[in-house]
């Protein structure tokens, strides 16, 4: 049954179409393979094995050049001299990492090249031409020179060293650290596959909160184990590293980033790691918040902490992912504003290994948030995207929801800061500012269960993420067709409508949840369904009620100029976009305003009505979403169909919960019927 689940994007399917298949037979004949390192090894295994299934033939490996229509495969530095010097124009496009495929005339015979300045490049481009293959694109005349645009593109696994997963909904943690280093669980392989097939280039192992075990030596073994395992596919291993590790696992009395023992004590502790792992990526680091030490437990800051680590590995070349995470309970006047208050004054402090990891939003990775403030606001320091791939506060591994959509939202999110056209994903790629240290990180969905992500669907998520952290301008319509065909059928009777599906899911699942910029009206705690009421949680910030602010007046968070004055953390521009009730855009209205039950939406509704034919609409789309997937069965494999199918069950079910909890709850304040064309509860 776990076959074609765990397979992901790799099914390698026979082309069932005769044309398209007799086509691609007179395009390849065979595979050179001229180098032999790990890396190149894993470029033409994967070639073979995936041009062998899919061609329905043996194509042979070789290690010349012989026959006409091989695709020829190595770094630059192997080629054959007469074909680097056709490719030479061609070279001076990419980057370390880049990869050029391109149909060429060898000797007057027809080949073609998949080359990159080194063998991880080679390899990306493997995965690129088999996408070709994969999609059914022609590939008669290649001239493609592709790049990735961040340079870390790293999955943050929140799995704790007892194995269970913070915020993780497909089971355990793959890390079997109990069997860890002499026992290699072939999934770490598949891991690593899959990551390095959609560009992924790093991974940190541990949980942000997690304790400081997994730097003693014990633990520093079993992350060499995973080091070696992962390093032929170009995948870099980062740990989080605990600010109180001195104390913890060094006998020290303190942590404090000045004191000389501290210092010294992370130099040693770099050095130990670099002894087993050369390569070894450095830290990610949530510091002061929610509880986590830090710096500012010695009276320290930041900048502090973040520089005392960055020294640390810095001779080895690694970096320090200081996340900018941060609110506290001290100043609960409005959470949104605290990360942007804390850190911007530290611009252009920070050493030149350190780069700042923000979420996409200034809350907490909600169904919808306007885009972080900090975005374009620290121009002398490196910023990299925090994106939740998993579904922490949209339905866990229950809801069908496709996040590239939101993550495309946010990147092509306008922040004005350097006038119009200043992008966050031109912030997050370094082109904005002129920084060389870029990434894009999302917060891992995978876990041990056999579909990897919980969700048959949930799958798209981490391969979009992968797709948009390579190139963060790419469209994610384009990245759920890519998804489909490489996962499902090549079947236009299933693309469309299924594609159509996967785009409005995340819309849905805002409409059913927390329409019209309404935000963490989750359940306390878990997150899981509605829980807009007043909770028992001693802090202020952790109340949904404080995000909402339903009264007899209206509904709301109030952070215009009168209110907060949240919106001043943004360029003017958009300062007064966001102020004003007018220009205002209706999806991000009651994250920015606090609006009268009776004040009139642009479609003539009233706010209470409005807000309550969004509920319907969700629980609507959720509906068609199950009409569209029983009408394309006959495409799918009955297990995964099965699977799709009982999920969207539940997730109908629990968009109904939704609305009618959220409804009944704010009718307490609104006191108004219901209006027509939405259902009544049950
Ligand atoms: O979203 C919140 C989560 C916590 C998480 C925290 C963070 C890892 O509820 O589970 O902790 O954010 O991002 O640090």
């Amino acid at each position: 049954i776990a076959q074609k689940d765990y397979k992901l994007w790799m099914q390698y399917d026979k082309i069932s179409n005769a044309e398209i298949l007799s086509k691609y037979k007179a395009s390849v004949n065979g595979i050179v393979s001229l180098e032999n390192s790990a890396t190149a090894k894993i470029s033409s295994n994967e070639l073979e094995m995936a041009l062998n299934a899919m061609l329905d033939s043996k194509i042979e490996v070789k290690s010349k050049i012989e026959a006409e229509n091989s695709i020829i495969i190595g770094s630059e530095s192997v080629l054959d001299a007469e074909i680097r010097t056709q490719l030479q124009k061609d070279l001076t496009l990419i980057n370390e990492e880049g990869f050029i495929i391109k149909s060429i005339l060898f000797k007057n015979k027809k080949q073609i090249v998949i080359t990159g300045k080194k063998d991880i490049g080679v390899l990306y481009g493997v995965y690129s031409f088999l996408r070709l293959v994969q999609t059914h694109q022609p590939i008669e005349n290649l001239n493609i020179a592709d790049a990735p645009k961040t340079n870390i593109r790293i999955l943050n696994h929140w799995d704790n060293l007892d194995r269970t997963v913070e915020r993780g909904y497909a089971g355990f943690s793959l890390w079997n650290w109990q069997k860890l280093p002499d026992f290699i669980d072939h999934r770490y392989v598949d891991y690593a596959r899959a990551n390095a097939s959609i560009g992924i280039n790093g991974t940190v192992l541990t949980n942000v909160n997690a304790n400081a075990l997994i730097l003693t030596p014990q633990y520093l073994e079993k992350v060499e184990a995973l080091a070696n395992v992962f390093r032929p596919y170009g995948i870099k291993v980062y740990l989080t590293a605990r600010f109180s590790a001195p104390i913890e696992i060094g006998g020290l009395k303190t942590a404090d980033p000045k004191d000389v023992s501290v210092m010294n004590w992370w130099k040693e502790k770099a050095k130990e790691i670099y002894k087993r792992i050369p390569d070894f990526g450095g830290f990610l680091v949530k510091a002061n918040s929610e509880g986590q030490p830090g710096p500012q437990n010695y009276g320290r800051d930041h900048v502090d902490g973040a520089n005392m680590l960055a020294d640390a590995v810095a001779p080895f070349g690694g970096i320090v992912m200081w996340r900018a995470f941060v609110y506290s309970e001290h100043d609960a006047n409005d959470r949104a504003k605290q990360a942007y208050a804390e850190f911007v004054p530290y611009d252009g402090k920070f050493r030149e290994n350190v780069i700042v990891q923000v979420k996409n939003g200034a809350i907490d990775f909600q169904p919808r948030e306007p885009f972080h403030p900090m975005f374009g606001a620290m121009p002398k320091t490196p910023l990299m995207m925090e994106f939740q791939i998993t579904q922490e506060y949209l339905g866990f591994s229950t809801h069908l929801v496709y996040l590239p959509k939101l993550f495309q939202e946010v990147l092509e999110s306008d922040t004005y800061q350097k006038g119009k056209n200043s992008l966050v994903a031109k912030v997050v790629d370094g082109t904005l500012d002129n920084h060389k240290l870029t990434g894009i990180a999302g917060v891992s969905n995978i876990g041990n269960d056999l579909n990897w992500t919980g969700h048959p669907f949930a799958q798209a998520n981490w391969y979009g993420f992968g797709r948009l952290a390579w190139n963060p301008y790419l469209d994610s319509g384009v990245i759920a067709e890519e998804w489909m065909r490489a996962t499902f059928s090549n079947d236009e009777k299933f693309i469309n409508p299924v594609k159509e599906m996967m785009l409005k899911s995340r819309e849905a699942v805002v409409n059913y949840m927390t329409p019209l910029g309404l935000h963490h009206i989750m359940d306390t705690g878990h997150h899981y369904g509605p829980g807009p009421w007043v909770s028992n949680l001693s802090r202020p910030e952790w109340n949904p009620v404080y995000y909402h602010k339903a009264d007899k007046n209206g509904i709301g968070f109030d952070r215009s100029k009168k209110g907060t004055d949240a919106v001043g953390q943004y360029a003017p521009t958009v300062a007064n976009i966001f102020d004003n009730l007018k220009t205002c855009p209706e999806k991000d209205l009651l994250w920015f305003h606090h609006v009268p039950w009776n004040y009139k939406l642009q479609n003539g509704q009233t706010l209470w009505n409005g807000l309550a034919l969004k509920y319907q609409e969700g629980v609507d789309q959720v509906k068609e979403m199950q009409t569209t997937w029983k009408n394309v069965k006959q495409y799918v494999d009955p297990e995964r169909f099965d699977e799709v199918e009982m999920l969207l069950n539940i997730q109908y079910k629990e968009a109904k919960w939704w609305r009618d909890a959220c409804l009944l709850y704010f009718q307490q304040f609104s006191g108004k019927e219901l209006p027509d064309g939405v259902e009544k509860p049950t």
